[in-house]
């Protein structure tokens, strides 16, 4: 598909004409290329340009107009000096709290037009939630975010709340003032600043005491604090995990926690709008691109119960299968079926456990949703290998990407029965003028469902079903759901015809990074990967770099951010956030914000909330797929109360120890979202790993919810097998992993009844200690295990503290031994390569189970209880057990322990039979050689004591009818 450079003008005039109507005659950066040159290869090598050259998308469309965050210009107008805000009349008060009418004082329009009336409503909605509205009286162009798609919470209860928040106000100009009744702490107040409420800008500020630890406004790779400097894009982005950038999800709520009264409140602002949150010593400012000031605060006064209240007002967590604990192993670049099998095959015989086995886009039939390859995934073949797998207890998870190809009309053997089932369901997104919004992703010019339209569901459910049919998948993996498109705003409506494919950048030639430390423990190798790297990127793209791209974009605050009323300027409004995306542009590598629902909702007023949108389809699509059972999806994109329906994992990362580091303030954020069940590409994804990376970081990874490793497309080999080092070391981790699964199995399931999750920062189980406060290098699991990984290349020891010590006590998972530590004191303790300190805390019992290749074979073995004893010789603890997928469960049992004066009592309840014995026994802490230790009446002689351990096994023929059968008493003295 070839143009001359005189007919390229017309191209792109007709390419802009159908979704860009309102961008059209702004100052578009002209392009200089010709469509003809924007060709890549697939793969780039010295031969290829002339052999696999495929068109694009030209480049040009691909970059936007440069925006100039409002952030970084010297020259912008402080909202909060130039308005003046709003006075408060008609003041009244009602059964749950007053709601009055805000008057502007005075105009203002800085980056949009003014509301000039507006109503407020606070509402104590129970004893820990409290809620203050505010919106426009008149809501014509108000985006108004429903019930029905992001949970509204509303009054809980008829009687009168009892709440420790007290709102208090001024009248002009108008501000409120939350203060904590018990402390008489002022916990948010906007005293001082005027509310600015426009159409397209509205902002609130908040003081905040000197010294504040704040938590939480994700989603963005970023320690654990937040702390002053900080400043949170909140708009769902498409972009490879840049440090400190807006990336997929969008989460606005943050935990404040006040270390001089030990309290913790929470604030979440349910708007569905771009945001930006702005982190200062002594003040916070939040500025919403549109909708309504929605504000939710939640009362603690414990971190864990800010958490729960938050958690569980936006919906809890789905409880995901026990197989879904398992580890995972994925890539990009399992080419064939075949390839794919010889991985499954290697774990096994490397002995290295696999629960399942992922595929990313090469499956794929030219990139198209539910197709699989005829050559590379030939059906019978892979089916083959997927019976093989479920013989084995084993699962396969596929991916599933945002964009639906759209076939030429002009080629009548391109034929997708997905897209025309869809375009017949009418389930797409439309331009403004109602012609269908076309975009580019993989598979070449595509469309998007659209999630508000009401036949999408269906469409897309039976799209499931029917792919299930060839492809029994048992969870789905949803990838660009931002959502992604190459082109900045519609690719065109006409031009479906010219066919791209793959987008006008280079994807997958081989990685050229290697992680920090690389050329120290691989100095040798040096040498032969630069001669390797040195070929590839001096390999000049085939015909490509010279003429087509045209970066002559202009840099402004442009002309085009103008105010507008109504809706106002919805692909470039007039307050221009740090989008970190190109040159910030909103419809950079995503749909446009025109893009339109089949309400009439434009996609500026619901970008945030594609990804979420696509989890709730999918996951009643699944529920259709399987009717029995817990679906499992882990999807890229989220929004609060997405954790009802998935999984996340962090994206992109990069493989290098940076990217190790933030895991776990990433993990720890997504359990203050509502999304335990987390985890990041082990070994790293961006880049080469190597063998010292790999194997601290398939350790690390051993402790994190979901488990998985997953690689770029380009870079060197990274199964845990490929080195013997990391093979070893993860054979040992995944032995104590797969051994403490059902306390593992336990936490998530109660994360799915309280929203407290599995992985917690050492602050929040040790509120207290102001010093733990930031601790982002150790976390634990649970409130029994303490994990302290490496994250550092070069070395063979760790420094970690142990909370609460000397009350509390803390045993080494592998010798028993209690740790030696003082209060606050950084211990050193070893971590040659291959081992991963973990502790054990004192006053707990940890249910276990005998760990197998896969969880349903583990599930099948005896069980065991490790007795953590704490000072006083007592420790408790639970387990909760079901078969592992229902979704509605009818038979459970939980089982409570507890340890004292020498005896530990097991208490089972509830109706699922388990009819495994417990085969061993294993108290910590037992300060002197017991003479006499006895299961129930019958005594054991044949038990040991080692390091204050006593341990004892072979129980099985004592507990054959089911370790959790009856209550046991198991005692020694
Ligand atoms: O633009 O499907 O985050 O995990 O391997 C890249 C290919 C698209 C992004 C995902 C990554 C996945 C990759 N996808």
């Amino acid at each position: 598909m070839l143009f001359s450079k005189t007919t390229a003008a017309t191209t792109i005039t007709t390419l802009l004409a159908a979704g860009c109507a309102a961008r059209a005659s702004a100052a578009r950066p002209r392009p200089t290329s010709t469509f003809s040159t924007s060709v890549i290869s697939s793969t780039a090598s010295a031969t290829s340009s002339a052999t696999s050259e495929v068109v694009s998308v030209a480049q040009w469309a691909t970059i936007g107009v440069t925006q100039y965050p409002n952030l970084f210009d010297p020259n912008a107008v402080n909202a909060n000096e130039v308005c003046s805000g709003y006075s408060l009349s008609g003041l009244q008060t009602t059964e749950t709290g007053l709601f009055g009418r805000l008057s502007l004082l005075k105009a203002c329009n800085v980056y949009g037009y003014d509301f000039d009336e507006l109503t407020l409503f606070v509402e104590y909605q129970s004893s820990d939630r409290l809620n203050v509205q505010i919106q426009p009286v008149d809501l014509t162009d108000v985006y108004v975010l429903p019930d029905s798609l992001v949970t509204k919470p509303g009054v809980e209860t008829l009687t009168l709340v009892d709440s420790d928040l007290v709102f208090t106000y001024t009248i002009s100009p108008f501000s409120f003032t939350i203060i904590r009744k018990s402390t008489g702490e002022i916990l948010f107040s906007t005293a001082g600043n005027p509310l600015v409420y426009e159409n397209q800008f509205i902002q609130f500020n908040t003081s905040l005491p000197k010294g504040h630890f704040i938590t939480g406004l994700g989603e963005s790779i970023h320690g654990i604090q937040q702390e002053p400097g900080a400043n949170k894009t909140l708009y769902a982005n498409d972009a490879g995990d840049p440090i400190d950038g807006n990336i997929y999800g969008v989460h606005p709520v943050y935990v404040d926690q006040r270390y001089d009264t030990n309290t913790s409140h929470g604030v979440y602002v349910r708007n569905s709008h771009a945001q930006e949150v702005l982190v200062r010593d002594e003040s916070l400012t939040w500025r919403l691109l549109g909708g309504t000031l929605d504000m939710y605060f939640f009362t603690g006064p414990t971190v864990k119960e800010v958490i729960t209240q938050y958690v569980s007002t936006i919906g809890l967590p789905n409880l995901i299968p026990y197989w879904s604990l398992g580890y995972h192993q994925c890539r990009w670049g399992y080419h064939t079926s075949d390839m794919l099998g010889e991985v499954v095959e290697n774990f096994r015989k490397f002995d290295i456990p696999l629960e399942t086995i992922w595929t990313d886009i090469d499956y794929m039939d030219s990139y198209k949703d539910f197709t699989t390859d005829p050559h590379r995934y030939p059906l019978d073949k892979f089916q083959a290998l997927l019976d093989t797998l479920h013989a084995n207890h084993q699962h396969y998870i596929p991916i599933v990407d945002a964009a639906i190809y759209h076939p030429s009309p002009l080629n009548k053997s391109d034929i997708y029965p997905v897209f025309d089932d869809g375009l017949a369901a009418d389930a797409f997104l439309k331009n403004p003028d109602g012609s269908l919004y076309i975009g580019a992703v993989w598979p070449g010019y595509t469309v998007y469902p659209d999630w508000l339209a009401p036949g999408t569901q269906d469409w897309w459910s039976k799209a499931m079903v029917d792919w299930h049919k060839n492809v029994p998948f048992d969870g789905i993996w949803l990838d660009m759901n931002e959502v992604s498109s190459f082109c900045v705003g519609s690719c065109g409506s006409q031009n479906y015809t010219q066919n791209p494919v793959h987008p006008p950048f280079n994807v997958g030639g081989p990685a050229t990074s290697f992680p920090l430390g690389f050329n120290i423990t691989n100095s040798t190798d040096i040498p032969y990967y630069n001669s390797i790297w040195y070929t590839y990127t001096h390999t000049p793209e085939p015909s490509t770099t010279a003429t087509t791209t045209s970066t002559s974009t202009t840099v402004s605050t442009n002309p085009m951010n103008t105010k507008a009323p109504g809706k106002g300027n919805i692909n470039y409004p007039p307050y221009a956030i740090n989008h970190q995306q190109g040159n910030h542009d909103l419809a950079g590598h995503a749909v446009s914000p025109n893009a339109t629902h089949a309400d009439g909702t434009v996609e500026y007023d619901v970008h945030n909330l594609w990804g979420y949108g696509i989890t709730n389809a999918t996951y009643h699509a699944l529920l259709e797929v399987f009717p029995d059972k817990r679906p499992f999806i882990v999807s890229r994109s989220s929004f609060p109360g997405s954790g009802k329906w998935t999984s996340h994992w962090g994206g992109d990362n990069s493989a290098d120890w940076a990217y190790m580091y933030f895991s776990i303030s990433q993990a720890l954020s997504f359990g203050v979202f509502g999304i335990p069940m987390f985890g990041v590409d082990v070994c790293g994804f961006n880049g080469n790993t190597d063998m010292e990376l790999c194997n601290r970081w398939m350790q690390l990874g051993a402790f994190f919810p979901f488990y998985r490793n997953h690689n770029y497309l380009g870079a060197i080999d990274q199964e845990p097998y490929v080195w013997a080092s990391v093979a070893e070391a993860t054979r040992t981790v995944m032995a104590i992993r797969y051994e403490i699964l059902p306390y593992y199995y336990t936490l998530m399931y109660e994360a799915s009844k309280t929203g407290f999750p599995a992985l917690r920062a050492l602050s929040w189980e040790f509120p207290d200690d102001k010093s733990l406060a930031s601790v982002e290098t150790q976390f634990l699991v649970g409130e029994a295990i303490l994990v302290t990984p490496v994250l550092a290349p070069l070395v063979d020891y760790v420094k970690g503290v142990f909370p609460g010590v000397p009350d509390e006590v803390w045993y080494d998972y592998y010798t028993h031994e209690p740790v030696r530590a003082g209060p606050g004191e950084n211990v050193t303790l070893a971590a040659p390569l291959g081992h991963i300190n973990v502790h054990i805390r004192g006053g707990y019992v940890i249910p276990t189970q005998k760990p197998a290749y896969t969880t349903t074979e583990s599930r099948k073995n005896e069980w065991g209880l490790t007795v953590a004893l704490d000072k006083a010789g007592s420790a408790k603890g639970t387990l909760y057990v079901d078969d592992g997928e229902s979704l509605v469960v009818k038979e459970s049992l939980v089982v409570d322990f507890v340890a004292t004066h020498g005896s530990l009592y097991t208490f089972p309840r509830g109706t699922y039979t388990v009819c495994q014995p417990l085969g061993s026994i294993t108290v910590l802490g037992v300060e002197s050689k017991p003479s006499v230790v006895a299961l129930g009446e019958t005594k054991i002689s044949n038990f040991t004591y080692i390091n204050n351990t006593l341990s004892v096994q072979n129980l099985e023929s004592l507990t054959n009818a089911g370790a959790w059968s009856a209550p046991l008493v198991f005692s020694w003295e």
